[in-house]
C-alpha cells in the first residue's frame, strides 16, 4: 500500500533530524568500550527488590542496583515469537510482529542490526546461547545479524545440566571464558540465558529460597529459579571482575518476557495488595533494565517508561555512534527526548497516562488511566498517544514485512 510506504517514509524523515542526539555530556564517553548484554529468560520486574519470609529474591541484582542505572519501568516489548522477539527488539530496534516471530519468517530481510554496526566500527560481535542453534532460527537470523560466531549448545561443555540445557552458572562461567580467552577487545557479547524457563522446576539441590506459602506452585517454582538465576548473575559480575573486565565493560541487564502465569491472585499474595487492572498491566509488561556504565557512573533510578527497541539506540549513544541514518524505532534514553513506550498489544505509555487495549481492539472499549492518580481518565485524553501508538506499529509492520530498508536506503 504507497499510502503505508508514505507513511514510513514520513516517520523516518521526521526521525532522522533529530539534532540534540550528540549534545548530551554521556554521547561517546564509553566509546570502545566492551559492551555485554544479558537476556534473562522470563525475568519480571516485579520482584526486584521484594523479599520473602526475610529473604531478598533477587540480592545481586539488588547489589548491582546501587553502581547501576535501573529503569524502573522499562517495558517487553513481545508477541507471540516470545525470546526471539525480545531479542529482535533490542538488537534491531524494530517491534515484533502481530503474528508470529521475525527471526522465523522474515530472517532474510535487512536490517540494521546493533551486531552488524559495531561491527562496522571494529567490533567483535558474538552471541551465546547454550541451546539448540535451529530454534527461533537463531542460527541463520544471526548470520544476517552479522554476527561473527553463535556459540550455542554444541559450544559449551554439558558439565552441568538443568532443564532445556546447561546451568545458566555454567553457561556464564563458559561464555566468559571465550570473551577473555578467544574473543579481541573491543567486543559486544549478547546472552541469553535458559534456566529460569517455565515451568521453572529447579532441583531440590538448587533450590535457595524459602517461598512458603507459595511452596508446591509454580508461582513459587518461578521466585525460586529467578534466585537461582540471580545468583548465577552474582558469579558472572564477580568473575567478570576477577577477570579485569568489568571495568572497560557497559553491562546490561533486562528480561526478556513475562512468565506465562496469570492468576492475579498470586501476585496480590506475593505483593500483599489487591491490584487493579493498570497493575497487572505493568506487572505482566515490566521487565528490569540494569546498565552498569564502566565508572560505576549516572547510578540511580529511571522512572520514566522505556522498553526493550531503546537498547541499541542508548548503547550506540553512550558509544558515540549516531544512529540518526539507521532504520531504529526506539528511543534513545540519553538524549534527553520524551518517550512514548508502545507495547505489541496496541498498549502504550508516555509517562503520564498508560492506554489498555479491549481484546476487540475498538479503540473506545479500552481503558485510558491517568498514571498520577492510578486511575481511569477519560477516553479521549489516550487518544492522541494510541494514534501515534498504531502508526508506530504499521510503520514498523511495513518496514520489516516489504524488506524496505535496502530500498528505502537507495531513495525508494
Ligand atoms: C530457547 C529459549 C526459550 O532457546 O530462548 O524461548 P521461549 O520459549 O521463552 O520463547
Amino acid at each position: 500500500d504507497p499510502a503505508d510506504v508514505e507513511l514510513v517514509k514520513s516517520f523516518f524523515a521526521e526521525r532522522q533530524d533529530r539534532s540534540s542526539q550528540t549534545d548530551s555530556a554521556l554521547f561517546g564517553k564509553y566509546k570502545d568500550s566492551n559492551v555485554i548484554v544479558v537476556q534473562g529468560e522470563a525475568f519480571m520486574n516485579f520482584m526486584i527488590g521484594q523479599s520473602i519470609g526475610g529473604q531478598e529474591i533477587t540480592p545481586h541484582f539488588n547489589e548491582l542496583m546501587k553502581e547501576s542505572q535501573y529503569y524502573s519501568h522499562f517495558y517487553h516489548q513481545t508477541g507471540q515469537g516470545r525470546t526471539s522477539d525480545a531479542d529482535f527488539g533490542a538488537n534491531i530496534s524494530l517491534h515484533p510482529l502481530p503474528i508470529g516471530s521475525a527471526f522465523v519468517r522474515y530472517a532474510d530481510h535487512a536490517y540494521d542490526s546493533l551486531p552488524s554496526i559495531l561491527k562496522e566500527n571494529g567490533y567483535s560481535t558474538n552471541v551465546f546461547h547454550a541451546y539448540e542453534s535451529g530454534f527461533w532460527n537463531r542460527y541463520t537470523m544471526y548470520q544476517n545479524m552479522k554476527y561473527d560466531k553463535f556459540y550455542s549448545k554444541n559450544d559449551f561443555v554439558q558439565d552441568d545440566p538443568l532443564g532445556w540445557s546447561l546451568s545458566d552458572f555454567s553457561f556464564f562461567r563458559q561464555s566468559v571464558e571465550k570473551m577473555d580467552s578467544e574473543i579481541p577487545e573491543p567486543f559486544y557479547s549478547f546472552l541469553i540465558t535458559l534456566s529460569s524457563h517455565h515451568p521453572y522446576a529447579l532441583p531440590v539441590d538448587k533450590q535457595q529460597l524459602d517461598v512458603g506459602e507459595f511452596q508446591g506452585t509454580m508461582f513459587g517454582n518461578y521466585l525460586q529459579s529467578v534466585h537461582y538465576v540471580d545468583s548465577a548473575l552474582g558469579s558472572l559480575v564477580e568473575d567478570l571482575k576477577n577477570r579485569g573486565l568489568w571495568d572497560n565493560t557497559i553491562f546490561m541487564f533486562y528480561g526478556d518476557h513475562d512468565n506465562s502465569i496469570k492468576e492475579q491472585a498470586q501476585y496480590e499474595k506475593f505483593l500483599g495488595r489487591s491490584l487493579n487492572q493498570l497493575d497487572m498491566e505493568q506487572i505482566m509488561n515490566e521487565v528490569p533494565l540494569l546498565v552498569h556504565l564502566p565508572d560505576g557512573g549516572e547510578a540511580g533510578t529511571f522512572d520514566e517508561p522505556a522498553g526493550q527497541l531503546d537498547i541499541t539506540p542508548s548503547v550506540l549513544h553512550l558509544l558515540g555512534v549516531s544512529d540518526q541514518s539507521y532504520y531504529h524505532m526506539g528511543n534513545d534514553v540519553y538524549d534527553g527526548s520524551n518517550r512514548t513506550v508502545v507495547l505489541r498489544n496496541g498498549a502504550f505509555t508516555d509517562g503520564s497516562v498508560f492506554y489498555i487495549p479491549s481484546d476487540d481492539y475498538i479503540y473506545e472499549h479500552g481503558s485510558c488511566y491517568d498514571l498520577s492518580s492510578r486511575d481511569k481518565t477519560d477516553i479521549n485524553v489516550c487518544r492522541a498517544g494510541h494514534d501515534e501508538a498504531s502508526k508506530r506499529l504499521r510503520v514498523s509492520d511495513t518496514i520489516i514485512t516489504y524488506d524496505l530498508i535496502t530500498r528505502l536506503r537507495e531513495g525508494l
